[in-house]
């Protein structure tokens, strides 16, 4: 069955591995069926919810749509562009916010642990940031959303913005109620630091993530440097309870080599973790090096990205404006 996908990654910097497992890997495989329309979006409009520096973010919103051209997104087959271009964006976001309830909001995980303890001082951008992105997926009638799973409870808020509007204006079926996508297993990445917290693009600490533009031996050396525990690796997934951060390594190799983890664990049960770390960097390298090289290239030739986004807006462009007109009609503007 042909599927419509709609996915954004934040220009926000320091692109990691739980990025790219957690997510873009996704984009990739579902690009690669022929028979599905796919539209990948550098959400910079969600990026300034957070302060950010404008010339770093010009080239943030670069270096993400470099690292799509380097996971292996086809720009040629797929529409990539970046939010701020697409002004419909804007407008149904804030449409939708006034069919969104506050109630709803306030049930946000995520605005909780990103505002922190000072609430009062966060963005109100932070705040209604699951509004907008309800306004990106169903600007594109968008059937399917591959996301990882920290952004599970943003998709089901989505899913009620869309049946809520679709109530209020009396038109069953107008916004699609998009299905998420999300990886049964590895689905959230760990940081390398502390097996308990998120791999995150804003940890303070560089040795927490493998970045997409890491070299080889920075990756051999967060991965030698990662937090274990004294034990040998288990023998099977029960010993994993309360071990966090080797259930994390395991996740992440079988995630690169497309295995369950019963196997990882299977083929590593009883070494050390030294020995594990070694074949674990060499699959990392084999894998983000050519990437990281490929984003680096990429990122000499800013004439091309800004023309992949220039016209991937255009692209974009015509399926946001028809349907903002659409919503526009429906609410009596
Ligand atoms: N650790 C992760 N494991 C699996 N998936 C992840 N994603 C992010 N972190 C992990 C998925 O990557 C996609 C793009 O995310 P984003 O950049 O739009 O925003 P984010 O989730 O806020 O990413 P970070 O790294 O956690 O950024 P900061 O530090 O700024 O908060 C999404 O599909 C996300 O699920």
């Amino acid at each position: 069955m042909s599927k419509k996908i709609f996915s954004g990654v934040q220009p926000t910097g320091n692109l990691h591995l739980g990025n790219y497992l957690g997510a873009i890997k996704n984009f990739v495989e579902l690009q690669n069926d022929k028979a599905n329309h796919c539209i990948f979006c550098v959400v910079d409009l969600h990026a300034i919810t957070v302060k950010q520096d404008p010339k770093e973010l010009k080239n943030n919103i670069r270096e993400t749509a470099a690292t799509f051209i380097a996971s292996g997104i086809n720009p040629d087959n797929n529409i990539i562009f970046n939010q701020s271009m697409v002004s419909a964006h804007s407008e149904a976001a804030w449409i939708l916010s006034c069919v969104s309830r506050i109630g709803w909001l306030n049930r946000m995980t995520q605005f909780k642990e990103k505002a922190g303890k000072d609430k009062e001082k966060a963005s109100i951008g932070l705040y209604s940031y699951p509004v907008l992105m309800a306004a990106d997926i169903l600007l594109y009638d968008a059937t399917h959303v591959p996301v990882g799973d920290d952004q599970k409870q943003h998709l089901e808020l989505c899913r009620d913005i869309a049946q809520k509007f679709n109530n209020d204006f009396n038109a069953p079926e107008f916004l699609k109620v998009p299905e998420p996508l999300i990886q049964k297993q590895f689905s959230r990445i760990m940081s390398l630091k502390d097996g308990l917290k998120k791999m995150s693009k804003s940890d303070p600490s560089d040795l927490s993530r493998i970045n997409l533009t890491d070299s080889k031996d920075e990756i051999v050396n967060k991965i030698k440097k990662a937090k274990t525990d004294p034990l040998p690796l288990p023998n099977n997934i029960d010993e994993l309870v309360e071990r966090p951060e080797a259930e994390n390594l395991l996740g992440i190799y079988s995630s690169l080599k497309n295995k369950s983890l019963q196997n990882s664990i299977d083929e590593f049960s009883g070494k050390n973790f030294s020995e594990f770390k070694i074949e674990l960097s060499d699959v990392l390298v084999e894998k983000i090096e050519p990437i990281s090289k490929k984003i680096k290239e990429l990122l000499n030739d800013e004439k091309y990205l800004d023309t992949i986004l220039l016209e991937g807006s255009k692209k974009a462009d015509i399926f946001a404006s028809k349907k903002i007109k659409e919503i526009k009609e429906l609410v009596g503007f």
